[in-house]
């Protein structure tokens, strides 16, 4: 009897993938194909691109191990396809089908492409979720506001994850206020756990090196695991050594410690080695055991089981044309300080020089930063969009869209974000030390030197007024400005235009 092709994406690498569940060993073909198409659709950082092609090497390799068949096709194949559609067909016609099971892809594109390509394609719910898409959508049904908050209730509810019966365990659903100290350097922090790379990693990087070296980023020293035993022990060493000061320290920023107490396993998490449930199971654990504080046990969980599957909801509900959204009518192109050309703002600098380097900046960085500043700035949200999904390692368009459009730019109206995520200069310089080793002032607010958030602020309220000054949440700002004298008003304005001007000049800023 002809078998069927059963797809497995590079991120989709976890042995209980709802299409592996369907097929049937004995007589199916896996297909995993490295090709162009999902490599180069944004200018991926090679070490996104070594850690997805080793992770997909390895997975295959344990899959055979297994038992299973597998069709794999390597990027430097002569006769690689140049898309998984492509893949598919050749394999289709190598063994005689053209049926094909997969487990539906984490982007739309993927998705469509699946859709029209000639051959006959089942595409299974992803359920290694924790929030089926059905139960998102019976959930938004019929709600004027999609708040996380209420989301995420429900999520604690139905895992029952950090529940004392039906209240909350610790008596409160959220401790973020607990979470907002400032960190300290602390060379005896320990680092996440690095893992040396094997000979199949070895590969990889030598490929990457030949073909992708010209992408943003640096490829070595390569360190992420690539397997799910890897991607679990450096779990584990999260939960035992950083999980305790995770809560405190946890919208820190701090120069030359891209890390601090963050977990950094969300590219593990989102390529499929390590399951989201278990990661949680683990956490509440430690903290059950008293090893953990109830703030940062809690703060850990909502990131998964509240914004992680909201994130995913709200793409998947909201439909294919939402990168594209722009409701704030930006067009500024992205400043070329984001490809690592020089800025003068120090805070802008770190946090790409430490994206360059390891493929990852915790979620203040991304937010209060880079998304602020190109908020603040105009940049069209596309650009800015196409950045993130390109220099995170952890970064697929169903978490990466709606935190980078929605919660971070503001692009979809606000179906996210209640209000824009923006500040001035005073943020950044509470949560880091950014502040004292720029070039400019972050107490100036206006004049020679001031720091461009600070003028950036002002200058985006001011442009916005119409849309936000009735916002109840923004009316207070909208006071201040009014409230100042109006020769300082016009000072803030044309400082910004300055900067502004300079940007789309092209002059270091
Ligand atoms: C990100 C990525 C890259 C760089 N390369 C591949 C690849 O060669 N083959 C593959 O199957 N998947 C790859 N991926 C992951 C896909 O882009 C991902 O599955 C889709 O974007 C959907 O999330
Ligand atoms: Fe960033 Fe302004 Fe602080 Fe400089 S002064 S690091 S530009 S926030």
């Amino acid at each position: 009897m002809v078998g069927r092709l059963v797809l497995v994406l590079g991120d989709q690498l976890s042995h209980d993938l709802s299409a592996l569940r369907a097929a049937e060993k004995a007589r199916d073909v896996v297909v995993m194909a490295e090709v162009m198409d999902e490599a180069s659709y944004v200018p991926h950082h090679p070490k996104k691109i070594a850690l997805v092609l080793s992770a997909m090497r390895h997975f295959a390799e344990e899959l055979r191990a297994a038992g299973w068949q597998v069709a794999y096709s390597r990027l430097d194949d002569p006769e690689a396809a140049r898309s998984i559609v492509g893949a598919l067909i050749r394999q289709g016609q190598e063994h005689g089908t053209a049926e094909v099971i997969a487990t539906q892809p984490g982007e739309w594109r993927l998705i469509a492409a699946l859709e029209e390509a000639p051959l006959t394609v089942r595409q299974l719910p992803d359920d290694r979720f924790l929030c089926p898409l059905g139960d998102f959508d019976r959930w938004a049904e019929g709600r004027r506001e999609l708040r996380m908050e209420y989301f995420y209730r429900e999520m604690r509810r139905k895992t029952g994850l950090l529940m004392a019966g039906e209240a909350p365990a610790g008596g409160r659903w959220n401790f973020d206020h607990d979470n907002r100290k400032p960190a300290r350097p602390d060379l005896l922090r320990p680092k996440p756990m690095r893992f040396a790379p094997d000979a199949i990693t070895a590969e990889v990087l030598d490929l990457v090196e030949a073909r992708f070296s010209g992408n943003f980023g640096a490829l070595r020293p390569f360190w992420f695991g690539v397997t799910a035993a890897q991607a679990e022990a450096a779990f584990e060493h999260f939960a035992r050594h950083l999980l305790p000061g995770f809560g405190d320290s946890q919208d820190a920023m701090l120069s030359g410690d891209g890390f601090l107490h963050h977990s950094v396993i969300s590219m593990y998490l989102n390529i499929g080695l390590l399951n989201p449930g278990d990661i949680c199971t683990r956490v509440v654990e430690e903290w059950k055991a008293g090893r953990v504080p109830i703030n940062a046990a809690e703060g850990y969980v909502r990131q998964v089981i509240g914004w992680r599957e909201y994130m995913r909801g709200l793409y998947f509900r909201e439909g294919p044309d939402y990168p594209q959204r722009n409701a704030l009518d930006h067009h500024r192109v992205l400043p070329a300080a984001y490809w690592g050309a020089q800025t003068r703002m120090n805070c802008v600098a770190q946090t790409v020089e430490q994206t360059r380097q390891e493929a990852y900046a915790h979620h203040i960085q991304r937010l209060m930063v880079t998304g602020n500043f190109a908020l603040l700035a105009g940049v069209d949200p596309a650009r800015v969009h196409e950045w993130y999904l390109a220099v995170y390692a952890d970064a697929f368009e169903w978490v990466e869209a709606p935190n980078v459009i929605g919660m971070s730019q503001f692009a979809d109206g606000g179906i996210i974000a209640s209000k824009p995520y923006i500040s001035s200069g005073n943020y950044i310089n509470r949560m880091s030390d950014y502040c004292a080793h720029c070039a400019y002032s972050v107490v100036q607010k206006t004049g020679e030197g001031a720091c461009p958030f600070n003028l950036l602020y002002w200058d985006f309220l001011s442009r916005h007024r119409d849309r936000f000054a009735r916002n109840p949440r923004m009316g207070p700002v909208y006071r201040t400005w009014d409230r100042m004298a109006e020769g300082r008003r016009a000072e803030v304005l044309a400082g910004a235009a300055q900067v502004l001007d300079d940007l789309d000049a092209g002059r270091v800023v």
